[in-house]
């Protein structure tokens, strides 16, 4: 059971599922109505299928709905998809992607108010309360992940340091002398972190710090190991996305086995990618969610691309809200190396099962002669470039066999030194795609 103290908000995650079900119903009922009376998209598309709010008369009855996609977003920016006036929305935030224009989302009051319970209990999880000092290093402004957290800290009482993102120097300051017990941020700056801490040669046994909550990028079981081993912390792993909230749809518990998502407020189902077809818990596909709170911009059964499953088991913390697997991939971030599908998760978990590699690593395409070149760029220790060439080479092949024995394709690895690879402020860019430019080709 949890033995940290629990906030009133919390309660919601050990509803019977019953009564989560029924909250379920009357919210899905409620937003499919609100959509399709506001939401000319929506409306639409239900037309079409011959489908009106009656039709919603179970949960399951949800699979009928059509889809919503980034692209929806997209093709009606800024605010095609907005349900309310403007005068009621209180918060803009928009996520730049990679393409274009970014997407912009809105949020009420309410939804303010949503968010931040999600995050209270996210943060309550994790075993934070109003005795933590919190470095919030997640980026503020259009990015969710620094205001979203922010809130949801503060409404748990904790002690919130607003630093943001990026200035090294200044964390390790802040962390040193304000006596921070919890930070947030990426999992990939954290460990820029690690090692500029590293580096001052007090390291982290002067620290209070006791936990770390990382997200908005995919990481492995491997990374977490990692973290938790250099820096002493436990390290919890949360999940958002800005189309469906920002940070707060799903988070670890204490016991750090899979995510719990807040069910009362984000229904989930796993489909099939290629298909659309609802696969049966447990089976790996893509996440899709319908917010059943959200009255800016309700999302019904959104496209995330996030690859995961539903756990099934009831998990020993006590909370009923199910749990999912670790986001392992978003399925557009396959790349495709001569015919064969690759994950840069799967190259990171390889290449972090060989001692002595580092986890920062960058994953470099190009075309030589018609053929894809695929060249994995990783960190390692300085003693092990002080070692003989000899040393170097073992561990290049090993690292070699290990990607081709996790992906099934032969990789050329290049040891670099260290901070030879850019450090990121927020989300790290693991894959340079160098095969469309002309010199390569
Ligand atoms: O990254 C919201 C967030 C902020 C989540 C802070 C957690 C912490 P976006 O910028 O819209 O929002 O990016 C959302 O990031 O669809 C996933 O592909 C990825 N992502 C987010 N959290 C995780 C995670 C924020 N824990 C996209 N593991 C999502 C893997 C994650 N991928």
């Amino acid at each position: 059971m949890n033995t940290v103290p629990i906030h009133p908000d919390s309660y919601a995650d050990f509803l019977t599922p019953d009564e989560l079900h029924r909250i379920q119903l009357f919210r899905l009922q409620t937003v499919v109505q609100n959509s399709y009376e506001k939401v000319p998209l929506t409306r639409d598309r239900m037309k079409e299928r011959g489908l009106n709010p009656d039709h919603i008369n179970s949960l399951t009855d949800v699979a009928h709905l059509p889809f919503m996609q980034k692209t929806d977003l997209r093709d009606t920016y800024p605010y095609g998809l907005f349900a309310r006036p403007m005068s009621d929305v209180v918060r803009l935030h928009a996520s730049s992607g990679t393409t274009g224009k970014p997407i912009v989302v809105g949020y009420t009051r309410d939804d303010m108010a949503v968010w931040t319970s999600v995050m209270t209990r996210t943060l309550c999880a994790a075993g934070l309360n109003q005795m933590d000092v919190i470095q919030n290093a997640f980026g503020y402004g259009l990015f969710t992940g620094g205001l979203g957290a922010h809130y949801g800290a503060e409404a748990l009482g904790s002690t919130v340091i607003p630093i943001s993102g990026g200035n090294t120097e200044r964390q390790i300051m802040v962390m040193q002398d304000f006596g921070v017990t919890a930070i947030f941020s990426t999992p990939s700056y954290f460990l820029h972190l690690i090692e500029a801490i590293e580096a001052t040669g007090t390291g982290f046994k002067d620290l209070k710090l006791k936990v770390g909550v990382f997200g908005a990028e995919p990481w492995t079981d491997a990374m977490r190991a990692h973290i938790q081993d250099r820096a002493g912390i436990k390290a919890y792993d949360i999940y958002g996305l800005s189309e469906i909230i920002g940070p707060g749809v799903a988070t670890e518990c204490c016991r750090q086995s899979g995510l719990h998502v807040f069910e009362d407020h984000f229904l989930m189902e796993i489909v099939d990618p290629e298909t659309g077809q609802v696969l049966p818990d447990g089976e790996e596909g893509e996440l899709v969610l319908t917010t059943l709170s959200k009255q800016a911009i309700p999302m019904i059964r959104y496209r995330t691309h996030d690859i995961t499953s539903i756990i099934t088991e009831p998990c020993a913390c006590g909370r009923t809200l199910r749990r999912i697997n670790r986001i392992s991939h978003r399925s557009d971030d396959m790349i495709i190396i001569r015919g064969v599908n690759v994950f840069p998760s799967q190259i990171e978990a390889a290449l972090l099962k060989v001692e002595q590699s580092l986890p920062h690593y960058q994953i470099v395409l190009s075309r030589r002669e018609g053929l894809d070149q695929i060249e994995v760029q990783v960190e390692v220790t300085e003693a092990m470039f002080r070692d003989r060439v000899s040393a170097l080479e073992q561990l290049q092949k090993k690292m070699s066999q290990a990607i081709e024995h996790v992906v099934g394709l032969r990789a050329n690895v290049r040891l670099v030194e260290l901070q030879t690879i850019a450090r990121s402020q927020g989300k790290a860019k693991r894959v340079i795609d160098k095969r469309r430019e002309g010199s390569t080709l």
